[in-house]
Parts: structure tokens; C-alpha cells; sequence
């Protein structure tokens, strides 16, 4: 390790030990990175020292009016954040900063301001209520807070318990005296890039862990720019001609990369705005001539079976690449995509834990219901439950290593994660003869039914062939004579009546697919299915039965 940088040595202090880490591999010439490395001086400071400061970094919307900042402008709002946090909130490098707020250029301009600062970023979803916010505070002993004024709430009703945490700044609020823009206004615009360890912690993300506490996994700046290095390079080669979009919040490292350090690594320009739903994402791709799409593949399933009936039809000519993460790509999805746009979407399987994604494929070289392949920099294969490597064919537990990897916050699960070097995603996969891995499920979602595995997620995508199904999960559901069966819950396209002929209908379909035995032998009809903040379905209350 070289010398950190930090004078809080608060995350090199809570690392996991040495012994428990993954392997990092670094190679070939793009991942020889530099013993000091600052995210915000190589994502932003470099492109006003290359002369493109001129150039759009953001767009954003301010009571349905766009705006948009350049890298100057946007090199200037860090700068001033900078400056805010160390003279006026007392910051020291190393200090953990929670950041709260929907997607918005304000948003990004304080994440960039406490890498210059050396901070360290935590990121939350903007839902999160009290009891989940203060674990969050109380895990990563956060000291400070910047907060979107307009959700600040949970964040004032948690800071009497929080004894560590300093007095909040708001944004994106009135700008009144004491506002973070208020502050910003009075400081300079220029701040000279903290000089991090590459190895120093850039930020700690939680993981939308579904129960128990919430893991941070801690990401060191060379993680960052290791991620900005192989997928959107090998895989998404975007240009500083696009113009970025999607989904995911920026409090989840699927939206960080996607929608701001790969834009920003080659100066291209993002659109972070608050209606990401999927009702919303075509009229701000329309209105803003956006190029590259991340969003979850329920969102594009959703998007594509509403197109056809559209009047008039949007103009998505702009739009030349769709990239898909989260859950598994069904197969029927990426279809009706091609069908409804002409756009073959890229798949890729990414972690909290790894920061990014490590397998997936290009449009050129996508295959229905698979993944990928190991992204250049990765490595990957398949295990048994003895860690030994399984050959083609075979479904087992994936195994990863490569330039980022697990490094949770004291945390004793690391050991769950992270085996004899590989990192365990928790997913059951299989690599097919072309080497292309395959998802099956999460590999506590198997379904054992009668002495047969069955992985809901093949289930799913045969349901969603059929012109009745609009959506659906299966899951399994405790049963006397097998164990566990096969339950379908699917929500119907408007017109279709879920009746008991119906009920026949779909499991005579799923029979004629694929072996019957796979059938589900239950199915319940939903108007709704319950997912995450990131577009994740739920299957641990389909289990429960909610
Ligand atoms: C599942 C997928 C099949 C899989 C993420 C891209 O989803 C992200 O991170 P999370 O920590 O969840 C990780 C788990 O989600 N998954 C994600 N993508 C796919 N399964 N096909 C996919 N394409 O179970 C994985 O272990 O929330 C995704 C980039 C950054 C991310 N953090």
C-alpha cells in the first residue's frame, strides 16, 4: 500500500484484512495506474488542462426549463464545494460525506467537490427512511452531510442520534443564506485536486441488501478509473459525441458509472434529471436528443410493449445504444426491444462489490438469455460448492476476479464474498460451449422441487413470451409432497382476464417450452409486482406471499 493521504484514517482502518481480500489483477497498459490518483482530477481537472472546458458536461431541469453546465462550470461548482466542505464544514481528507438526493447536476457537483477534497462519498437512495439512514451514518461514522433541501426530512428527524455527524448544508432548495449555494457563492472557484493514494477510499457504497444490515463495500480511486478503463472501453465505447441517460440513481454505482464517471472519462455530456420512470424516460430522450440509455430491462420491457401505441410516435433517432443491468435480460425482452426501436441492447452483469460491470457483451455480439463474456481486465469461471472450477454445461456458483473486487466495511460477511481469491456474486450460472455464461438465478433462489433444480428467472422468460403476460416473478413456495413448487405471480396486459382458463392457458404454454416438470404448478394474478428503488424484483415477499 502506498501512503495514504487521509488523515482520517477511519476506511483504511476498517478494511477488510489482507487475507480476506479478493485477488486484484491489473492487466495490460490501460490498468498500469499510478501510486497517487484523484477521480475528480482525472474525470474533470483534465479536460480544463486539455483545453475542452467548453465543452457540455450536464444537463439538468429546473422547474421543467433545461439548463445544461460545461466542464469550466462544472470544474467551478466542485471547486466551490470544495472549498465549502474544508472552510466552512471543517472537513479533513478521509471524512466520510453523505450525499442525499435524486439525479441532478447539483447531485454530481457535490460528489465531484468531495473527491477534490479528498473526501470520502457515501452515496444513499433517496427513499431511505430514518432507521435505514442511520445505519448507514452509524456503519461508515459519517461526519458530514450535503442533502437535496427538498428531502431533507429523514436526514434532520436521524441528527440529534447521530452525535458524530456536523450540521447538514442543503442544495437545490431556495439558495437562501445557509444553503449550500449560498456557501459556494462566497468561495473561490478554483481548488487544486487533493493528491489521494490511488489506494486511498473514494467512496463506500451500500449494498440494497434485502435483510440484515446493509454491507458498505469501500472503492479506492484506482477502482473508479480501473471501471472507466475496461467496460465502457472494450464493450460500450461511447464517444465524447454522446449524450448520456437513464435510470439508475447516482447513489448506486450502476448510475455512478453509467451516468457519470464513464460520460465524464471521455467528455462526453449526461442528462440527470428527477422522472426516471418509465413512462418518463422516452420524452427526455426525445427532448434531449440522448444517444445511451441505462435503465433496467423491466423499464425497457415496459417502454416497448407502450411504444407501438404511441401517437405520434417519439423520435428516438438520436438514441444509438442500450445498455441493460440489474437482473437478468430475458431473452423475449431484448426482442420486443429490437422489434420496438431496432436497438439490440447490451446485457452485463455488474456488483455493488466489483463497482461495475464484468460480464457482458456488445451489441454486436449479443445472444438471447445470455450474459457475456468476462469483460477485458476480468476473469471469470464456474464453481462447484467445494470451489472447484465446473466445466461447460454445468450450473454452478460464478466466480470472479479482476481490477476492482470486494472490500466491505468491517464487515464479517466479506468471507461470504470473497473465496480463495475469487469474488462469489451469489449468482448460479453456467458458460455455454462458446464460452457465453448463462444466468439462472440467484443461487438463493434455486428452486428445489421434487428432487429437481429449477431456476425461476427460465420460467419467467417463458411466460413473458406469451401475449397475455405483461410481467411476472416466480419463486418457490413451500410445498408437503415436493418440497417446494414452482409459483408464477404475473401481471396481465390490459384486456386479459386472469381466470382459471388462463391459469391452464400459461402452464400448458411453459409445458410445451421447456421440460415439464419446470411447470409452475401455482399461479396468481398481480396488478402489480413489488421491486427495489433500482428496478429489482423482490422474490423475498413474492416467498412471503406480499
Ligand atoms: C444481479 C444481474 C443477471 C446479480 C449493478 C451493474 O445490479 C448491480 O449491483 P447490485 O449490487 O446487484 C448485483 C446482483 O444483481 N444482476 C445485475 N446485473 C445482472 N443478473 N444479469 C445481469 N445483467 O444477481 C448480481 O450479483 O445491486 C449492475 C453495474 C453496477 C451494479 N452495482
Amino acid at each position: 500500500m502506498t501512503e495514504t493521504a487521509h488523515l482520517d484514517t477511519f476506511a483504511r482502518d476498517n478494511l477488510p484484512p489482507q487475507a480476506a481480500l479478493p485477488e486484484f489483477i491489473f492487466e495490460g497498459p490501460q490498468l498500469q495506474l499510478p501510486p497517487r490518483l484523484n477521480v475528480a482530477a482525472e474525470l474533470l481537472d483534465r479536460w480544463l488542462e486539455q483545453g475542452q472546458g467548453e465543452r457540455i458536461a450536464l444537463i439538468g431541469e429546473r422547474d421543467g426549463q433545461p439548463f445544461s453546465w460545461t466542464y469550466s462550470e462544472l470544474h467551478a461548482r466542485a471547486c466551490r464545494i470544495a472549498r465549502v466542505l474544508v472552510e466552512r464544514m471543517g472537513l479533513v481528507t478521509g471524512n466520510r460525506v453523505l450525499l442525499r438526493g435524486a439525479n441532478t447536476p447539483m447531485y454530481a457537483a457535490c460528489w465531484l467537490g468531495v473527491m477534490k477534497a479528498g473526501g470520502i462519498a457515501v452515496g444513499s437512495m433517496p427513499l431511505l427512511r430514518e432507521r435505514e439512514l442511520k445505519a448507514i451514518i452509524d456503519k461508515a461514522q459519517i461526519t458530514h452531510a450535503l442533502c437535496d433541501a427538498r428531502i431533507a426530512d429523514a436526514l434532520h428527524a436521524v441528527r440529534a442520534e447521530c452525535p458524530q455527524l456536523r450540521a447538514p448544508l442543503l442544495f437545490n432548495g431556495d439558495e437562501a443564506a445557509g444553503s449550500l449555494e449560498a456557501e459556494m457563492a462566497a468561495q473561490p472557484a478554483h481548488f487544486q485536486s487533493v493528491d489521494t493514494a490511488a489506494d486511498d477510499t473514494a467512496l463506500i457504497a451500500f449494498t440494497s441488501g434485502t435483510t440484515g444490515v446493509p454491507k458498505g463495500t469501500m472503492h479506492f480511486h484506482r477502482d473508479v478509473i480501473a471501471a472507466c478503463r475496461c467496460w465502457p472501453v472494450h464493450v460500450l465505447r461511447a464517444t465524447a459525441a454522446d449524450r448520456f441517460f437513464g435510470s439508475p440513481p447516482l447513489a448506486f454505482t450502476f448510475g455512478l458509472g453509467g451516468l457519470l464517471m464513464f460520460p465524464l472519462s471521455v467528455g462526453a455530456s449526461v442528462v440527470l434529471v428527477e422522472r426516471t420512470s418509465p413512462e418518463a424516460l422516452l420524452p427526455t430522450i426525445e427532448r434531449h436528443r440522448v444517444s445511451v440509455c441505462f435503465t433496467a430491462p423491466t423499464s425497457y420491457r415496459m417502454i416497448a410493449l407502450a411504444l407501438p401505441q404511441m401517437s405520434p410516435q417519439p423520435d428516438l433517432s438520436s438514441l444509438r445504444k442500450c445498455v441493460s443491468a440489474g437482473e437478468a435480460l430475458p431473452a423475449a425482452t431484448r426482442l420486443l426491444w429490437k422489434q420496438a426501436t431496432g436497438i439490440e441492447i447490451i446485457d452485463g452483469i455488474g456488483s455493488t462489490e466489483l463497482f461495475h460491470i464484468f460480464i457482458s457483451a456488445d451489441e454486436a455480439h449479443s445472444r438471447p438469455g445470455a450474459t457475456g463474456v468476462p469483460v477485458p481486465g476480468y476473469r471469470a469461471c464456474i464453481l462447484d460448492d467445494e470451489g472447484r472450477a465446473l466445466p461447460p454445461g454445468q450450473v454452478g456458483r460464478l466466480a470472479v476476479k479482476g481490477p476492482t473486487g470486494c472490500k466491505y466495511l468491517a464487515d464479517e460477511r466479506q468471507a461470504v464474498y470473497v473465496h480463495q481469491g475469487w469474488n462469489l456474486t451469489g449468482d448460479a450460472y453456467l458458460v455455454d460451449a462458446d464460452g457465453y455464461y448463462v444466468y439462472q438465478a440467484r443461487t438463493d433462489d434455486m428452486i428445489i422441487t421434487g428432487g429437481y433444480n429449477i431456476a425461476g428467472p427460465e420460467i419467467e422468460s417463458v411466460l413473458l413470451q406469451h401475449p397475455a403476460v405483461a410481467e411476472c416473478g416466480v419463486v418457490g413456495i413451500p410445498d408437503e409432497a415436493r418440497g417446494q413448487i414452482a409459483k408464477a405471480f404475473v401481471v396481465l396486459k390490459p384486456g386479459f382476464k386472469g381466470d382459471d382458463a388462463l391459469v391452464k392457458t400459461l402452464q400448458d404454454f411453459c409445458k410445451q417450452t421447456i421440460a415439464a416438470y419446470k411447470y409452475p404448478r401455482a399461479v396468481e394474478f398481480r396488478d402489480t409486482l413489488p421491486r427495489t428503488e433500482t428496478g429489482k424484483l423482490q422474490r423475498f415477499r413474492l416467498r412471503q406471499g406480499g
